[in-house]
């Protein structure tokens, strides 16, 4: 490494969340790989995950002072907001560093950040080309101000400068930089995306980047237009992480990985004719509509033993009103036909939707406990600034302060219903989970479980926190 590298330290925060996920944080490891990619000598790298230590405030002033950085990059999802907040200047007393956010946060919330922290620069959206953009200007001493993607306060007000364009060829961008990160600390007992393993050496993937979809509740980071890596490039990154890193379990983590059929068949009979044995996940859900019964049992062959089905909500209405428009007697059919095979099923479900009656509370709940998932998850409706679902919510209850953190407060735990309707939707939450958790569906799902003694031990480590926030 060349000594007058420029060095960059990327930051995954770590914020004070009832229940903090623990999960590989693969867009700054796409930012490093990139970075490293197309400057070469030119940077150095480091990273810092404080979600892993125990005093953030001693482990972060150590590295800023011995690594010495040019540039700090925070990604910054909206429920780690408050650490750009609360550590721009302490990043700026033991170092020299600009500061560059990025995430969804950043993407939609810039002009907050810009104006309440000494914060140089925001990336919006896709962040690869935007950032390597950046940091050359930055390193040739250059004039920034027009490099697409960007925000900035010029000292009177906030610009945002148009979007970059997105990247066309998934391909050309290289594997996420692993060589940043240990493995081993990442899994363990804490709470993980896919809630149950079969395998404890996994890891995410990203096989597609945007959704066509309109749901309203949705940030949307990477557009509206579907791109796909190739099958043989996802493989390739696929054999990557069994060969060097041992891993066995991959967590497919696209926003609808099942969008197009025969790109994901091409997939599993790559994977299915490889000489690996692994075992796949679909933890943030698959399109539950678009699956067919041939689609499913293949996903079996290839090594899946669970399906995450994303139902939002039981009532046509509803779903009619956030735009997902899910047909649900497909999904409860292919529940039905997933069960049967073998394979485990969890449900997704938002409860507290602006407008939604008890009554379509209740029909949600149910539709869970009358259903063969094995496991649900039960969400508070959250609403994130500028999404439609935010608009709706501040139509419909002008009069009343729904603004904490875009209508939700994360250390609370409270919605916005629960202040609007007086309905106590925490409470009745941990009452579904009791009921949705009957004795014969945990004696089915431990049956099932391919590693008994990771759920048994997940349960007790962090089961309860679940219950008890
Ligand atoms: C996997 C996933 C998770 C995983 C892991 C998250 C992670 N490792 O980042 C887990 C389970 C932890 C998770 C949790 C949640 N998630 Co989530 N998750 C995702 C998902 C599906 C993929 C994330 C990913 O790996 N993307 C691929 C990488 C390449 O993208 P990326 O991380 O965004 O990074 C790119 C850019 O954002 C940018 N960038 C990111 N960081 C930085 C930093 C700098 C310095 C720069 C320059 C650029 C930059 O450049 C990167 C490369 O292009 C996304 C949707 C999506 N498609 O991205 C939602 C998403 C991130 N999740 C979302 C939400 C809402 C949640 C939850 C709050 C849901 C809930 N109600 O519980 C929880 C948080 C709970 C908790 N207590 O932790 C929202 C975030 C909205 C927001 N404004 O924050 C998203 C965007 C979904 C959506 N479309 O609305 N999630
Ligand atoms: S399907 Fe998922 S990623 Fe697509 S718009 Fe809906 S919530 Fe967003």
């Amino acid at each position: 490494m060349l000594s007058d590298s420029y060095k960059v330290l990327l930051v995954k925060p770590d914020v004070l969340v009832t229940s903090q996920v623990l999960d590989v944080p693969l867009g700054v490891l796409y930012l490093s790989a990139f970075l490293k990619k197309h400057l070469k000598n030119d940077i150095e790298i480091a990273f810092i995950d404080l979600r892993m230590v125990n005093d953030q405030d001693k482990t972060l002033k150590e590295l800023l002072e011995t690594f010495n950085p040019d540039l700090v990059g925070i990604s910054l999802l909206a429920f780690e907001q408050s650490f750009i907040f609360d550590y721009a200047d302490f990043i700026k007393k033991y170092s020299s560093a600009k500061i560059v956010v990025g995430g969804p946060f950043p993407t939609y919330n810039y002009e907050k950040i810009l104006l309440e922290s000494d914060t140089d620069c925001a990336v919006i959206g896709e962040g690869e080309r935007v950032f390597f953009n950046l940091i050359s200007g930055y390193i040739e001493k250059k004039d920034i101000s027009g490099i697409k993607g960007i925000a900035y306060y010029n000292g009177e007000t906030v610009i945002c400068n148009p979007r970059e364009e997105h990247i066309g060829d998934l391909d050309s961008i290289p594997y996420p930089d692993y060589s940043l990160i240990d493995f081993k600390n990442y899994w363990g007992y804490h709470i993980q995306h896919n809630t149950i393993l079969a395998e404890r050496k996994y890891a995410p993937i990203i096989s597609s980047r945007a959704c066509p979809y309109q749901c309203i509740y949705c940030h949307n980071i990477f557009g509206k237009k579907i791109r796909e890596r190739s099958p043989e490039n996802t493989l390739g990154e696929i054999k990557l992480l069994y060969e060097e890193y041992g891993i066995r379990e991959i967590h497919l983590v696209d926003d609808v990985f099942n969008f197009n059929r025969k790109r994901m068949h091409q997939l599993l009979h790559l994977i299915i004719n490889s000489n690996m044995t692994i075992r796949i996940a679909f933890p943030n859900g698959l399109r539950g509509d678009l699956l067919t019964r041939e689609d499913i049992a293949l996903l079996k062959k290839a090594g899946t033993y669970t399906i995450t089905f994303a139902i939002e909500s039981a009532s046509q209405r509803i779903q009619k009103m956030i735009k997902k428009n899910l047909d649900i007697s497909k999904v409860i059919e292919n529940i039905n036909y997933a069960s049967q095979i073998g394979l485990i099923t969890r449900g997704f479900f938002m409860l507290g939707f602006p407008g939604e009656t008890v009554a379509e509370i209740k029909q949600t709940v149910k539709l869970a406990i009358d259903s063969k998932l094995d496991l649900a998850s039960f969400f508070e409706v959250v609403t994130f600034q500028r999404t439609g679902l935010d608009e709706l919510v501040r139509d419909m209850y002008k009069d009343i302060d729904v603004t904490t953190n875009g209508g939700y407060n994360y250390l609370t735990g409270k919605s916005f219903y629960e202040q609007v309707t007086g309905f106590k939707l925490t409470r009745f939450i941990k009452k579904s989970y009791i009921r949705f958790f009957s004795f014969k569906r945990v004696y089915k799902l431990f049956i099932k479980a391919p590693d008994k003694i990771y759920l048994f031990r997940r349960i007790l480590t962090s089961g309860w926190i679940i219950l008890r926030a």
